[in-house]
């Protein structure tokens, strides 16, 4: 059966539990990869907390502080590599690019949000990478919440859209740079996550590895 998927964009698009066989085995995947790299709180360059808690695995790993925002071959909390990018990770995010029309994506960097009852991410461009030629896939697991989807400005006119467990979202191309957030996360339970919800967002910085 052909799963349901929702058109937010030209090239962006929502796969409705498109992860739900593994969804279970990815949860469990972030525990043993949040087990090495722990979640914590990132600073911005302006000395602001970033609310959700983050990590990586993959080659790259994305951070935040003082200096701004970068990816970095080692996590600045143990001076050590990443974890490494899980295989179910890598072949969960080509299959969705390719349904969405972005063959042999082969991401090098995958960031790690975890979000509590009442924390949301502000509107933001995905704008770190190199090549911005390759897509995003972002994977929702645990508590559902609303993705708001914006234009090429931060005041551009919005869209919502509810992500639940096991939905994957891919945009690239014209899409790419599009303004995008997350709501403050409504109190509810999850099986797998209690309260909480986890997004995996992989991603091809384009820098060499
Ligand atoms: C989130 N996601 O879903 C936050 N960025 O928790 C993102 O910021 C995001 O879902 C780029 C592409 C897909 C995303
Ligand atoms: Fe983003």
């Amino acid at each position: 059966m052909k799963k349901q998927h929702i058109q937010i964009g030209d090239e962006g698009f929502i796969f409705k539990g498109f992860a739900n066989d593994i969804a279970e085995t990815l949860v469990d995947t972030i525990k043993e990869l949040t087990a090495m790299s722990p979640l914590r709180q990132m600073t911005t360059k302006r000395g602001y907390q970033v609310k959700a808690e983050m990590t990586s695995c993959g080659h790259y790993g994305w951070v935040s502080d003082k200096q701004g925002y970068r990816y970095e071959v080692l996590d600045p909390l143990s001076q050590q590599p990443w974890p490494d990018l899980p295989e179910i990770f890598q072949s969960i995010a080509a299959s969705a690019a390719g349904q969405a029309g972005f063959d042999h994506f082969k991401p090098d960097a995958c960031l790690i949000n975890h979000y509590q009852p009442g924390v949301g991410m502000g509107l933001h461009q995905d704008k770190d990478e190199l090549d911005l030629s390759h897509p995003i896939v972002s994977i929702s697991l645990g508590v559902p919440a609303i993705f708001i989807f914006g234009g090429m400005h931060r005041n551009s006119e919005h869209n919502f859209y509810l992500l639940e467990h096991g939905d994957v979202a891919v945009w690239g191309g014209k899409d790419r740079l599009r303004y995008h957030g997350i709501k403050p996360l409504k109190l509810s339970h999850h099986p797998l996550t209690k309260q909480s919800r986890y997004n995996l967002t992989l991603r091809k910085t384009g820098y060499i590895s």
